[in-house]
């Protein structure tokens, strides 16, 4: 019966033993994860346009080919987080077309531009170092095909992190000009990464439901919080401020305060009302468009070779 069924999923979670795609699921469970799943699908391959934007004008031929890797895995992250959704039942084009008509969401971070080589450092730097935090926390989330892709897109974004906090380095110990570009970078960058981790927790509609299912195991505030910890030394190391004169240490909470973030930015930007939305999916639709005699053709050669076979 489905007091049975639910009694069992219940009891997996508590005994936090991941529930895999044929297990039976509460609904609620499933189109919870088809959306978190899916927005992050969507991130991941938005998200290779602000990068992409700098790969014909990266300085060196290393710098060039390091981007390019690191772009091209954000495609593949995008791959995994697909399939990973498709096992839960729904249609991979369908919510790629939600996204495309803008009724699924991506990162609002996506939606800043990249206005010089030094954005490029900060991504990987301070964007892949939060999406580190985030996604450590979901290799442990209770449904196995989301918790095991999570384990490897966590150890390719611990390599664009290093290769952004390099890139980072060269340009703090550079002439007085690259400091003065790497830290507006940081300037721009600073408080929309922290908006990456959501709304605060007394307004974020999905989080209670969400970690007691054990797919959230740390609240956005939490994780916010861990995120400013790892990054203030970083900072400092490299001898760069964040645009925030309320950041201080706290010694009795063995934390960094920080200062108050405007909400309504964030919701500005999720309502697609920030500076690149309309620019980020105008790409991704071309590129559907562009991209459809490769569909074509590759089901026409499906289809003959099925019809050989027979
Ligand atoms: N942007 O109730 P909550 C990357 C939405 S990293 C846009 O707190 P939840 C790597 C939220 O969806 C970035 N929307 O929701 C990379 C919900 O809307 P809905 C991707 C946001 O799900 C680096 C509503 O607000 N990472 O891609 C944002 O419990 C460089 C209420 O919020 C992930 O997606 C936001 N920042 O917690 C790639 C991680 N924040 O669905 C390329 C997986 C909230 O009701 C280059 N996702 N919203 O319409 C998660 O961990 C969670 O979904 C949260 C939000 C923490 C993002």
């Amino acid at each position: 019966t489905d007091a049975q069924h639910q009694q069992h999923f219940d009891d997996k979670i508590a005994a936090d033993t991941a529930i895999e795609a044929k297990d039976w699921m509460p609904d609620a469970y499933r189109q919870n994860l088809i959306r978190q799943i899916g927005q992050h699908a969507h991130s991941e391959v938005v998200g290779m346009l602000p990068e992409a934007n700098w790969l014909t004008r990266a300085p060196t031929l290393r710098r060039k080919a390091v981007l390019l890797a690191k772009v091209q895995d954000e495609a593949g992250h995008g791959l995994y987080l697909y399939s990973a959704a498709e096992t839960l039942g729904c249609s991979r084009q369908e919510i790629y077309q939600k996204m495309l008509d803008g009724k699924m969401k991506y990162s609002s971070i996506f939606n800043y531009p990249t206005l010089n080589w030094a954005d490029i450092g900060v991504i990987g730097w301070l964007v892949d170092g939060a999406a580190i935090v985030n996604q450590v926390a979901l290799c442990r989330a209770s449904y196995g095909p989301y918790a095991r892709a999570m384990v490897k897109i966590c150890k390719e974004e611990s390599f664009h992190q290093r290769q952004g906090y390099e890139a980072a380095m060269a340009m703090a110990n550079g002439s007085e000009q690259q400091k003065a570009m790497l830290q507006d970078a940081i300037n721009r960058f600073w408080w929309p990464v922290l908006m990456m981790f959501g709304p605060s927790d007394t307004d974020s509609p999905h989080s209670a439901q969400s970690m007691a299912w054990k797919i959230k195991r740390h609240s956005n505030d939490e994780l916010r919080q861990k995120f400013v910890d790892n990054t203030v030394p970083q900072l400092e190391a490299l001898g760069m401020t964040a645009p925030d004169a309320d950041l201080a240490w706290d010694e009795a909470a063995g934390h960094y305060r920080f200062g108050a973030i405007d909400w309504s930015e964030l919701y500005e930007v999720i309502k697609g009302r920030g500076q690149c939305n309309h620019e980020r999916l105008q790409a991704k639709r071309r590129a559907w468009d562009d991209g459809a005699w490769v569909r074509e053709g590759a089901l026409a050669h499906a289809k003959k070779n099925a019809a050989t076979a027979a």
